[in-house]
């Protein structure tokens, strides 16, 4: 069964209104609620990931997710932690965390693979290229699937070098990330030659772009968050079909729902 990630940001904006202590509560409220609709893991991060958005110092991302790692492992959840910081990485396992979640796949922080060798976490490397101010500036690929492929490939090296066993090891895509909303798609159709090299295979679609793009391209005017939501159910389903080991949704009781029918159609249990 695919295993369903829900995504729980520690965001500044919290930070303005209610003030740090009200931040952690509200997203430990949030993680408690993703688990009631059936999450398998929780991803926590305090750091914006989206290209483009602003870098926050490791002891002010440490200081906004560490409680609410804590608080989340307590209660027994498997924790990810969002981060492409070495030092975020080891001090969120030690509050608790089981998997590593780097959209860097390890190169922004030249420490993180050694840091996540020296604990028993997995680690979720990303296909990334780079900060980039601009979204798509470097997405320029002549074989975007092979690229992607042998690029996650190297850091799959990496990871191994640095001493982190194959079955800790989870490749991620990583939709969006210098990547323009056509050349997801095509990654996508190309999912069967991530997943033949044989790590579990993590996607995250979820409200992207991509999503809206696809949307538009049939006549289909998407009306809100909802309808982004639906989408991304969508395509939890066809992750699921390809063999993916997990998605990481913000709306978990949709794609909790859509792989419950998807397992009826299957037969599965
Ligand atoms: N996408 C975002 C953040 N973290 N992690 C992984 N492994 N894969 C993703 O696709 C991914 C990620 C950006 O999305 P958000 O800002 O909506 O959380």
């Amino acid at each position: 069964m695919t295993l369903v990630m829900g995504v729980v940001n520690v965001t500044p904006d919290s930070f303005s209104d209610g003030g740090r202590y009200a931040s952690h509560e509200s997203a430990i409220a949030h993680g408690r609620a993703l688990r009631h609709d059936g999450a398998d893991v929780l991803d926590i991060g305090g750091e914006s990931t989206r290209p483009g958005a602003q870098r926050v110092a490791p002891e002010e991302e440490q200081s906004r997710i560490l409680p609410v790692v804590e608080a989340l492992a307590a209660d027994g959840a498997t924790i990810s932690v969002d981060t492409m910081n070495a030092s975020t990485a080891a001090s969120a396992v030690a509050a608790g965390a089981r998997i590593v979640n780097d959209v860097s796949g390890g190169l922004a922080d030249a420490d993180m693979l050694a840091a996540v060798a020296g604990t028993d976490a997995d680690i979720v490397l990303q296909h990334w290229r780079g900060h980039s101010a601009d979204m798509y500036g470097t997405a320029v690929y002549d074989d975007i699937v092979g690229e992607v492929v042998g690029e996650l490939g190297e850091r799959v090296a990496a990871a191994r070098a640095a001493g982190i066993p194959d079955h800790r090891i989870v490749v991620d895509p990583g939709f969006g990330f210098g990547k323009t909303p056509e050349q997801n798609w095509q990654v996508v159709r190309g999912l069967d030659r991530l997943l033949a090299d044989g790590h579990r295979v993590l996607i995250g679609t979820s409200r992207k772009r991509m999503l809206a793009v696809a949307a538009a391209g049939a006549g289909v005017e998407l009306a809100g968050q909802d309808d982004l939501d639906l989408a991304t159910a969508v395509t939890s389903v066809l992750a699921a079909q390809a063999g993916v080991w997990a998605v990481r949704v913000h709306d978990v009781a949709a794609t909790r729902l859509a792989l419950a029918v998807r397992a009826a159609w299957e037969g599965e249990r």
